[in-house]
């Protein structure tokens, strides 16, 4: 379970006024005293995430968060925090705690228009003498099942638990999805070269392999140097082949016509992101000048290495082609501008360390502003003339 990077969980947020039992909540999800309970209302000031394992639904982030209406904070801070979080919320956890019911609806309306699904709870049902008539004035208010427990004595926990599966088997999403069915033969054609990790694959590589197994197609694994002999072996051509772009130009000589072609980078621009508009994002390429500014966004903070593509290796090919004044900021972490205007093209990482929630947060931000946004996986296809040879979507 621990090796189920961050990326790959689902990440559920709980949300609710101050004492409204949020923390309580958490530890009876995850079994421990994850996060400080105390009378005192605004106990929790910053957002505490545990990892877990739930059953029937798999791996999860759980996420603690500071009450909505903490007047320890200031306003502004307040809701840019609650944002920030659903950011990259999957699913929302609302605590409903008595008949005022107006922040609860207002973080559900955001909830809404993010299409982030809820999960609508009266919170502390043991000390209400009410429950039942609360629960359904919540349901008329919100329009939704009302779900009444009580985290403290772990009464309604396994309806939530239900409710969750449900929710995540609507979510679930496949690397390969549409590109082939049960049966097929798929062959993975990866090299390992000096720049491959020593010893073992990459995750996606990894991901991908064990989903082909879960879905009942044959993986094939070759290198580009076994490729043929792969495909004697076969007899039949592969339905799929899916290869890495280092190695594309080889393994597209080699392809047999009837197999369909594609990149790790590409299948994985299509399961963290948009695909359709990161592809229709780099036709911004075309009326890019030197004087055009471009925003290079990586997910995460990290020590810059030799080939590093964000901060060597796109800007080099970027300012080769389009002149050396190009302007280029680039950014880490959660240091994504809100105002994304002034850039003709948003370029993301693929986002390895963030959820797909998170990723399309932020490409939701570029759409409404009308900024082009693409990925690195589809630019570097796309510059190197590859996005036109394979299958995207
Ligand atoms: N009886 C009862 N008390 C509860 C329940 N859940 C929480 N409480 C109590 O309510 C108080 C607040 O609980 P917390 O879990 O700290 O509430 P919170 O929403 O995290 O509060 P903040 O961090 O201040 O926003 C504590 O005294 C809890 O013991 C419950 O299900 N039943
Ligand atoms: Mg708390």
């Amino acid at each position: 379970m621990q090796t189920t990077s961050s990326a790959e969980r689902v990440h559920i947020a709980i949300f609710g006024r101050c004492n409204a039992g949020k923390s309580t909540l958490m530890n009876a999800l995850t079994g421990q005293q994850t996060a400080i309970v105390s009378a005192q209302p605004g106990t929790t000031t910053d957002p505490v995430r545990k990892a877990m394992e739930i059953n029937g639904l798999g791996a999860a982030v759980i996420i603690d968060t500071p009450g909505l209406d903490d007047t320890t904070l200031l306003g502004t801070e307040r809701v840019a925090r609650s944002a920030k979080i659903l950011d990259q919320t999957d699913i929302a956890l609302i605590l409903f705690t008595d008949k005022s019911f107006e922040t609860e609806l207002q973080i559900m309306e955001e909830c809404r228009i993010r299409e982030i699904p809820t999960v609508v709870i009266l919170s502390q049902a043991d000390r209400l003498n009410n429950s039942e008539a609360l629960a359904a004035d919540i349901a008329v208010a919100t329009d939704k099942k009302v779900l009444t427990i009580s985290a403290l004595r772990g009464e309604g926990m396994e309806q939530l638990y239900e409710a969750l599966r449900a929710l995540r088997s609507e979510e679930q999403r496949l690397i390969t999805e549409g590109f082939c069915n049960a049966g097929d033969k798929v062959l993975l054609v990866m090299p390992q070269d000096k720049s491959a990790p020593k010893g073992r694959l990459i995750q996606p590589q990894v991901q991908t392999i064990r989903e082909l197994l879960d879905r009942g197609c044959i993986p094939i694994c070759c290198t580009p140097d076994t490729m043929s002999a792969a495909l004697s072996a076969l007899g039949k051509a592969p339905e799929l082949i899916i290869t890495d772009s280092q190695a594309f130009d080889a393994v597209y000589n080699l392809k047999p016509a009837e197999s369909t072609l594609t990149s790790f980078s590409i299948l994985f621009a299509r399961y963290k992101g948009d695909i359709a508009l990161f592809t229709e994002g780099v036709k911004a390429l075309k009326s890019i000048t030197s004087s055009s500014r471009i925003l290079i966004a990586e997910a995460c903070t990290h020590t810059p290495q030799n080939e590093d593509i964000g901060r060597v290796k796109l800007p080099r090919l970027l300012r080769k082609r389009f002149g050396e004044e190009l302007h280029i900021d680039i950014v880490g972490g959660a240091d994504y501008p809100e105002d994304l205007t002034p850039y003709h093209l948003v370029i993301h990482c693929g986002a390895c360390m963030f959820n797909r929630r998170h990723v399309l947060s932020r490409v939701e931000k570029a759409r409404k502003q009308g900024v082009a946004i693409t990925n690195y996986g589809v630019i570097l296809a796309a510059l190197s003339g590859i996005l036109e040879r394979v299958r995207t979507n």
